[in-house]
C-alpha cells in the first residue's frame, strides 16, 4: 500500500531519507496486521504473553525505567511567536526545534521498519473528527494506535479525500533522556517526538494531536479540546443527561467515566463515551455537542479492583496491553490494590521485593478498545456527538476545595476552571503529591497561552443562552490522619446526581462566597456510611483558607500579564470580595 496524495507521500519520502529505515510499512489497521505484530513483539521480547487462560490475548509490555510517564520538561510549543505559546508552556522557536530535532532523527531508524500509521480522531464519518498520520519506528505505538483510535485503510481514504492532516513524526531514538523532545507546531499542524516509547510521548493522536494541535486549531475555528470524560448518566425513568469532567492526570476520569452504581442507587445506569479527551462544538441550537476523538483507553492500572471499578476489571481482562504491572507465579498481571494474588516479578521483571517499592509501577497502564467496555455508550460512535448538561471541573485536593460547588454562571464557571489547583501525580515525570495550578486539568496539554484560552473559553458566553451550567467537585479531601472523607467510585453517582437536578432546576442551592452548595439533604445519603459530621466536613468551606487561596490564584493569573481577559479578572475580585464580607 502506498497513497494517491503527494503532499503525504512526499513527506513519507523525506522522512524515510532522513531516518534511513530497513523497511517501510503502510498500516491498514487490519486484525491480520495487529496480530502479525503482537506475534512479532512476543518473539523479540517487546511484549510477554500473560496467562491466556485468565487473561487470553493479554501482554505484558516492560518499558526502560528511566521512560515510564510523560515529560512535560521535555515538551515544547513551536510557535514564531514565544508569547503564543505562553507562560503555561515550554518554547522554542520553530527553526531552532526543526534544527535540534532533525539532527536527533538523523538515521534513527537504521535497521528498523518505519511504520505509516495514518487515522481519524472521532468517529470516522463525523464532520467533527481529524485525521492524522504518525510515522513511527516503534510496533508498540501500532499496535496502541490501533487500540486507542479509528486507524487504517479508512481514515487514509478520508485523508486522501480531504488533503489535510496532522504530521505526526516519533521514533523511540536511543531513549537516552538528554536525547529526548516532544515538540509541536501548531502553525505547521505538525508533532516530532523522540528518545521516549511511552503512552502520552508517543501515541502522538492522544495528547500531541487531540489536545495541544487540536486545541489550538479549536481556538481559531470556535471550538473546544479539553482533557475531559464524557458520561451518560441515565435516570430511572430513561432520561440521559451528559456532563463532560476535567480532572488532572491520574485524578479519576476513567473511574467516573465507567462508574457502577452502588446497590441502593436502583434503577441508575452510566454510560461511558469517552475516559480522557473531548472535543466540545456549538451546535445550530447553541448546545454544546461533545465527541471522544478516541476508540480506546490508556487508563491507570493501580487501583482498579471490583470494588472500586468492576467495569475496568472486567474490561482489562481479555484483548489487553498492560505497560509496566507486575506479575504473579502463575503470569496474572497484578498491582497494588488488585486486591488478589501476590507478586513475583516487580514492573521491571525483578523479582518482586518490597525494598524496591511498589510492585506494580504506580503509572503502570492498561490499554484497551473502548468495546471492551461493558458500560460502552450506544452514542460513541454517534457522528453527532451527544448534548452536554454540566461542566465539571476537579482536582485532587487534601484540603480546601469541598465534595461540590457551581459556578454562579458561565463567567464564574470559566474563573472557577482557570483556578483547579491539584496534588501532582505519577502521570508525569517529577515529584508526586505537590500542589501546583492545572487550570482546566489541561495545564501540560494547551497548545497556546493560557490567556488566550480563557479568553476563548469567555466568548463562549456570547454565542448561546444554552451553555451547560459549570461545577467543581473533590473526590479527595482527608482527616488529619490521611483517611479520605468521601468514599469516591460509584458513590460519587450521589454527586452527579445533585449536578443533574441543578441543571434541570429541580434542587435549590445555598449562596456561599465561592458558589453555589448544596443544601443539607440534598445529597441522597442512603446506605451511606458517612455520618452527617463527616458530611459538614466535606461541604464547608474556610474563609481563611479561601483567601489564601484567591491571592494564590490572583498571583497565578497575573502572571498572564496584558493577555489575561479583564473578565476574569473581575470574577476573581468578585469572589475576593464576598470573601471578605463573609469573614
Ligand atoms: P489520566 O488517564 O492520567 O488522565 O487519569 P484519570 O483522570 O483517568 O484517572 P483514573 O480514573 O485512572 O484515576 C487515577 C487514580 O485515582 C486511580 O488510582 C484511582 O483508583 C484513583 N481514583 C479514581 N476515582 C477515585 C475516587 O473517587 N476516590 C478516590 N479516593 N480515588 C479515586
Ligand atoms: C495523562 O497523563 O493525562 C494520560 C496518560 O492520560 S498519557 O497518555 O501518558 O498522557
Ligand atoms: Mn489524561
Amino acid at each position: 500500500m502506498t497513497t494517491t496524495l503527494s503532499a503525504l507521500q512526499d513527506w513519507v519520502d523525506q522522512v524515510a531519507k532522513l531516518t534511513q529505515p530497513e523497511d517501510i510499512h503502510w498500516c491498514n489497521g487490519s486484525e491480520a496486521e495487529y496480530k502479525r505484530l503482537i506475534n512479532q513483539m512476543c518473539r523479540s521480547g517487546d511484549l510477554i504473553p500473560l496467562n491466556e487462560d485468565d487473561y487470553p490475548n493479554c501482554y505484558l509490555h516492560r518499558s526502560d525505567p528511566s521512560d515510564v510517564a510523560r515529560v512535560e520538561h521535555l515538551t515544547y510549543i513551536c510557535t514564531r511567536n514565544e508569547a503564543d505559546a505562553g507562560p503555561n508552556n515550554h518554547w522554542m522557536s520553530p527553526a531552532d526545534a526543526h534544527r535540534k530535532i532533525d539532527a536527533l532523527f538523523e538515521a534513527a531508524m537504521q535497521g528498523r521498519t518505519m511504520y505509516i500509521i495514518p487515522y481519524c480522531m472521532g468517529p470516522i464519518d463525523s464532520p467533527y473528527a481529524r485525521l492524522g498520520i504518525e510515522i513511527t519506528d516503534s510496533p508498540y505505538v501500532v499496535v496502541n494506535m490501533k487500540l486507542m483510535t479509528r486507524m487504517g485503510a479508512k481514515a487514509l481514504r478520508r485523508i486522501e479525500k480531504e488533503g489535510t492532516f496532522v504530521k505526526g513524526l516519533h521514533s523511540t531514538g536511543d531513549l537516552d533522556p538528554q536525547r529526548r523532545f516532544i515538540m509541536h507546531f501548531p502553525e505547521e499542524l505538525s508533532i516530532k517526538s523522540i528518545g521516549s516509547g511511552y503512552g502520552g510521548n508517543a501515541l502522538l493522536g492522544k495528547k500531541c494531536h487531540a489536545l495541544r494541535i487540536a486545541s489550538w486549531q479549536a481556538r481559531t475555528e470556535g471550538w473546544l479540546a479539553e482533557h475531559m470524560l464524557i458520561v451518560g448518566v441515565e435516570n430511572p425513568d430513561g432520561v440521559i443527561h451528559y456532563i463532560a469532567c476535567a480532572f488532572p492526570s491520574a485524578c479519576g476520569k476513567t473511574n467516573l467515566a465507567m462508574l457502577v452504581p452502588p446497590e441502593s442507587q436502583q434503577g441508575w445506569k452510566v454510560w461511558t463515551l469517552g475516559d480522557d479527551i473531548a472535543w466540545l462544538h456549538m451546535d445550530e441550537g447553541g448546545k454544546l455537542r461533545a465527541i471522544n476523538p478516541e476508540a480506546g483507553y490508556f487508563g491507570v492500572v493501580p487501583g482498579t479492583n471490583t470494588k472500586s471499578n468492576k467495569n475496568a476489571y472486567d474490561m482489562i481482562k481479555h484483548d489487553t496491553i498492560f505497560t509496566n504491572v507486575a506479575t504473579t507465579a502463575d503470569n496474572l498481571p497484578w498491582w497494588e490494590d488488585k486486591k488478589t494474588g501476590t507478586p513475583a516479578f516487580d514492573w521491571q521483571g525483578r523479582k518482586y521485593d518490597p525494598e524496591n517499592g511498589p510492585a506494580a509501577h504506580p503509572n503502570s497502564r492498561f490499554t484497551v478498545s473502548a468495546t471492551n467496555n461493558p458500560s460502552y455508550s450506544s452514542l460513541a460512535d454517534a457522528p453527532a456527538g451527544v448534548p452536554i448538561s454540566a461542566v465539571v471541573f476537579g482536582g485532587r485536593r487534601k484540603e480546601l476545595a469541598p465534595l461540590v460547588y457551581e459556578a454562579r454562571n458561565w463567567r464564574h464557571g470559566v474563573l472557577v476552571g482557570a483556578g483547579v489547583a491539584s496534588e501532582t501525580t505519577a502521570a508525569a515525570a517529577g515529584a508526586v503529591g505537590v500542589v501546583r495550578r492545572d487550570p482546566m486539568a489541561m495545564s501540560p496539554f494547551c497548545g497556546y497561552n493560557f490567556g488566550d484560552y480563557w479568553a476563548h473559553w469567555l466568548s463562549f458566553e456570547q454565542r448561546s443562552k444554552h451553555l451547560p451550567k459549570i461545577f467543581h467537585v473533590n473526590w479527595f479531601r482527608q482527616d488529619k490522619a490521611g483517611k479520605f472523607l468521601w468514599p469516591g467510585f460509584g458513590e460519587n453517582l450521589r454527586v452527579l446526581r445533585w449536578i443533574i437536578e441543578r441543571c434541570d432546576n429541580k434542587v435549590g442551592a445555598k449562596e456561599t462566597p465561592i458558589g453555589l452548595m448544596p443544601n443539607a439533604g440534598d445529597i441522597d445519603l442512603k446506605d451511606l456510611d458517612v455520618s452527617e459530621e463527616t458530611m459538614g466536613a466535606l461541604l464547608s468551606i474556610d474563609i481563611e483558607q479561601w483567601q489564601q487561596e484567591m491571592d494564590s490564584i490572583g498571583e497565578y493569573l497575573e502572571g498572564y500579564g496584558d493577555r489575561l481577559p479583564d473578565e476574569l479578572w473581575q470574577e476573581h475580585q468578585q469572589v475576593v470580595d464576598a470573601l471578605k464580607q463573609a469573614g
